[in-house]
């Protein structure tokens, strides 16, 4: 299996991004499948631990207590209430559960001691666990690796340049600075971006520069497109196109090929065709439920109904990187319609066979 490459430009993810679809979705299919089964998807659940009145002030996110967003905001949930949901998670097919708290940072005490107890709870469901929960010391996550914790997610969200546009209460560097404290721990680091907040292209290569260059590169990578919502300082913006969606999946696969690449936040705007090509250049993991944190996500039943169609299955917890397979065509995925319907015309209504009969009668 090649090197990973840790060295890139700008100038060349850009080059990357911009090559002819087919071109850039044949180099990121061969890519994939050298590194993973191309037939399996990581399936996480989002679960909002903590919601809204955070101090921060990030563009994009309705939990920031100083816009006026609709969302109903909730103390730190209890552990039982956690296990609870980590139970359905586990019985809808999840093998990961990302807790998520709008905290600006993790502050050591009740609430800190009470996610490791629920980090310890879910642990014992034979479950991965991650959390999202602000910036972190290396003491901190130290006492979450003991706990049993598999991932930390802390998003660079776009390039260094930009972030200051979107961000003004912490630094890019402070998010380098967690991201180096979650790795002096055997915690795996899950860091992404979001697309569609008003960034230029040069912008979406510039932050994959920052996650390429992490040596080891994060384990996961999500991509988000932006979820407009009513009330924060991007409420109006466009949303992006699926093309852009599948171009920059692509890109982050060609240049992190290990990594888990998770098609994240935006998918209720998106086609199954969409998905699908999505999932082709790359993709293979998404979160699962009807909500992420506060915004709407396609239902589970939807979700199982397009990996049915699609041949794809969830991926079983604790792979650090999943194992490439030869891909055999199954039978249910030839036939993935099931008995063909009656063939009809208005006016006269045949049945498959009785053409049969009726063209070999024609041949003589
Ligand atoms: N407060 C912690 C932090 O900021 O790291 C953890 C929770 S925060 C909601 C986690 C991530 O959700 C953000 O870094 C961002 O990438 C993503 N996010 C938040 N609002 C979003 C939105 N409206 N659309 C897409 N992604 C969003
Ligand atoms: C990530 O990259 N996306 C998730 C998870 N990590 C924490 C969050 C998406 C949030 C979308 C807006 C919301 O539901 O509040
Ligand atoms: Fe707070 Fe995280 Fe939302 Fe920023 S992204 S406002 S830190 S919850």
């Amino acid at each position: 299996m090649s090197e990973i490459r840790h060295k890139w430009s700008r100038q060349e993810i850009l080059a990357i991004y911009n090559k002819p679809l087919m071109e850039l979705l044949y180099e990121a299919a061969t890519i994939h499948r050298l590194h993973h089964d191309p037939n399996k998807v990581q399936v996480s659940t989002l679960l909002s631990i903590k919601t809204g009145g955070c101090p921060e002030d990030c563009g994009y996110c309705p939990q920031a207590a100083r816009y006026h967003t609709d969302i109903e905001t909730n103390d730190l949930m209890t552990v039982s209430q956690v296990k609870a949901q980590a139970l359905r998670a586990k019985q809808s097919g999840s093998s990961r559960v990302c807790m998520g708290a709008a905290w600006r940072n993790v502050k050591d005490g009740p609430e800190f001691d009470q996610v490791l107890e629920m980090v310890r709870t879910i642990n014992k469901l034979d479950m991965e666990v991650c959390c999202t929960l602000g910036m972190l010391t290396e003491n901190q996550a130290k006492r979450l690796a003991e706990a049993g914790l598999y991932a930390y997610n802390h998003n660079l969200d776009t390039s260094e340049d930009y972030y200051k546009d979107v961000i003004s209460t912490r630094a890019f560097n402070d998010r380098l600075e967690t991201i180096g404290n979650v790795r002096k721990s055997n915690v795996t680091v899950c860091s992404g971006g979001i697309i569609g907040m008003g960034e230029r292209l040069v912008d979406r290569a510039g932050m994959l520069v920052a996650l390429a260059t992490l040596a080891p590169q994060p384990e996961s990578v999500p991509i988000n497109a932006l979820v407009a919502v009513e009330g924060t300082p991007m409420a109006d913006f466009e949303p992006v196109s699926i093309w852009e969606m599948i171009r920059m999946v692509a890109t982050t696969r060609i240049v992190m090929p290990e990594t888990q690449v998770r098609l994240s936040a935006g998918r209720t705007q998106m086609s199954r065709e969409g998905q699908a090509m999505c999932f082709f250049a790359g993709a293979n993991s998404i979160f699962s439920g009807d909500k992420l944190l506060t915004t709407p996500n396609p239902d589970v039943g939807e979700d199982m109904q397009m990996f049915k169609f699609l041949g794809l299955q969830p991926q079983e917890p604790f792979l650090k990187g999943s194992q490439p397979k030869t891909v055999e065509a199954k039978d249910s995925q030839l036939k993935p319609l099931g008995e063909r319907p009656k063939w009809t015309r208005p006016g006269h209504t045949i049945q498959r066979n009785e053409m049969a009969k009726t063209s070999s009668k024609a041949k003589g």
